[in-house]
């Protein structure tokens, strides 16, 4: 009787795993089948979201999407569709954004985020907020159990005596603790928002309540999309 341990068959494949890298791509991948010739597309900032952008360039290329015009959410994200040739234009020109793919920081079970500690969360939020379908990409290590479970929130303040913000910051929610203690503290995220943005000097924050359409999920056993 022919063995593995005879040599005489091969031993079963390991299982395939692939790293956090390729299933960032898996889900851009995912996302840019959404894309149609023709749309004004919000274009992502971090690692994740750099995987569509090179797919939407990609397939421009091929003559597979053709007309497209890209918002981008950094000047990173800026350069790279630059380097690209993706034509690019402004939300003052396209005040209308049909679908933005962009990554995140973390995603809850209410397909609400955490985004902006790559930098970009003013830009990215004002396109996404513009725009009809935002999906969003991310590998399983983003889901997280409710907003901030894994690190501080961001929140974007002007220069001016910027300590004396994030004092106030601070005493408002125990800041250092906010994220954790956010739903408990104030009652629900809505509320930590707006007294968030009610402190002067404070620009924007990086939750972002009930605005993506869809996440796409990538993990070790495969795509999950989830919908709001
Ligand atoms: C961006 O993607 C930011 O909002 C967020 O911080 C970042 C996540 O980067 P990565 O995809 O590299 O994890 O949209």
């Amino acid at each position: 009787m022919p063995s593995i341990e005879s040599g005489a068959l091969s031993p079963p494949p390991s299982p395939l795993i692939l790293t956090q890298d390729e299933l960032k791509k898996i889900a851009a991948y995912k996302a840019v089948e959404s894309v149609q010739s023709g749309m004004v597309l919000g274009l992502g900032t971090g690692s994740t979201a750099k995987h569509a952008v090179d797919r939407i360039a990609e397939l421009l290329h091929q003559g597979k999407l053709k007309n497209i015009i890209g918002i981008p959410t950094s000047k990173k994200t800026h350069q790279q569709a630059v380097s690209l040739g993706i034509p690019l234009s402004d939300l003052d020109s396209h005040p209308v954004v049909d679908l933005a793919i962009d990554g995140a920081d973390e995603v809850d079970s209410n397909l609400n985020l955490v985004k902006g500690r790559g930098g970009s969360l003013l830009r990215e939020k004002m396109i996404e907020s513009a725009c009809k379908k935002f999906i969003v990409i991310v590998d399983e290590s983003k889901l997280v159990a409710h907003v901030g479970a894994s690190g501080a929130m961001p929140v974007e303040v002007v220069p001016f005596c910027w300590k004396f913000t994030q004092n106030r910051l601070q005493s408002l929610f125990d800041y250092a603790g906010m994220c954790c203690e956010i739903e408990k503290d104030v009652g629900d995220l809505k509320t930590a928002s707006d007294a968030i943005l009610r402190l002067a000097g404070v620009v924007e924050h990086g939750m972002f309540l009930d605005m993506a359409t869809t996440v796409i999920v990538a993990g070790e056993l495969g795509i999950t999309i989830k919908n709001k």
